[in-house]
């Protein structure tokens, strides 16, 4: 949902202003590039909101929680596939084995693009065992799958080739993402340029934060805020906690987003950002309240938005 068209207005005038420069230059010069500088497009926060429903459905029908080795955590992944397979993606199953359960990574490739430039975005499907975790994680991973479905629909063709991550056991200590680094070969880690992270990026009392890692994905998220023309801090409530960590220990540019967990709100937070300072960005943090109720909805569209924005900008 388009909340701002304040950049997206002037990106296009940028687009229109470099075609009719090119093609007035020498004779036939006007490059791909130029005319067809792909925009990302605005991602629908009512698709989001409608996994987020799904995520939810499947916790209520499976105990309450979709954690790693519960019947709710398979069905989530179940979810996510038939999404993408319908969509067009080559979709990969990894399992593993933590706690002496099985585990599952679902890995989506978009066909297409130079396999020796892969831009990745993931985020953890799992959830804690004491509740539905519809902030901690059904919010990244709705996003990115609602991202990963608009490059089909949008029949995006980038230069570089795309992969989507949803990891399994990220609860039990960033088990998935570990396993599937651990078991790239070197040469296959090396073609990664970069993985972007999203662990709770909806949180209900949110702060707009960007993991200050790799210099240029950091600037691309930065860059899509003061397009909005909204405040952004570095994220500092536990680095290396989340699954961009096993990729940064094996050499990846990372990078990401997040909109804080059981931190406090400070007054200088809430004038930047509004909300309600002395209570944390997610009251319900690993809870039974993380529900669908636990949603900004204001946060999960920028997000879903900077999402996309950055997944077509690192790319094309
Ligand atoms: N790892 C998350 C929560 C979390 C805490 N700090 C950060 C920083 C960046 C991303 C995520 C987080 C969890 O799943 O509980
Ligand atoms: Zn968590
Ligand atoms: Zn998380």
């Amino acid at each position: 949902m388009k909340l701002s068209v304040s950049w997206r207005a002037s990106a296009a005038a940028a687009v229109a202003t470099a075609t009719l420069l090119t093609s007035g230059s020498i004779a036939g010069a006007a490059s791909k590039t130029d005319v067809e500088a792909a925009a990302a497009p605005d991602i629908p926060v009512a698709n989001v909101k409608a996994h987020l429903t799904q995520l939810q459905s499947i916790a209520t029908a499976n105990g309450g929680n979709r954690a790693h080795g519960r019947p709710g955590y398979k069905a989530s992944l179940d979810y996510v596939k038939a999404k993408l397979d319908a969509a067009g993606y080559t979709t990969t199953i990894q399992q593993f084995t933590s706690s002496g359960r099985t585990g599952y990574n679902l890995i989506a490739d978009w066909p297409g693009g130079d396999t020796n430039q892969v831009v990745m975005a993931g985020s953890h499907l799992d959830s804690v065992s004491s509740g539905p975790g519809i902030n901690d994680n059904g919010s990244g991973s709705a996003a990115v799958l609602e991202t990963a479905l608009a490059v089909s629909r949008a029949g995006y063709q980038p230069t570089k080739h795309l992969r989507f991550a949803w990891w399994g056991a990220e609860e039990l200590g960033l088990v998935g993402s570990r396993y599937y680094v651990n078991n790239l070969s070197s040469t296959n880690r090396a073609k990664i340029s970069g993985y972007l992270n999203f662990d709770m990026i909806g949180s209900p009392n949110p702060g707009y934060f960007v993991y200050d890692d790799d210099p240029a994905i950091e600037k691309t998220f930065k860059d899509y805020y003061a397009g909005l023309g909204v405040a952004t801090e570095i994220e500092t409530e536990g680095d290396g906690r989340s699954d961009h960590a096993p990729f940064k220990s094996a050499g990846v540019p990372v990078g990401g987003l997040f909109t804080g967990a059981s931190r406090t709100k400070t007054a200088a937070q809430v004038a930047k950002w509004g909300g309600t300072s002395g209570q944390s960005f997610d009251r319900c943090y690993h809870s039974s309240c993380d529900t669908t109720s636990n949603i900004n909805d204001t946060a999960l569209n920028r997000n879903s938005d900077a999402v996309a924005y950055a997944v077509w900008e690192l790319s094309e």
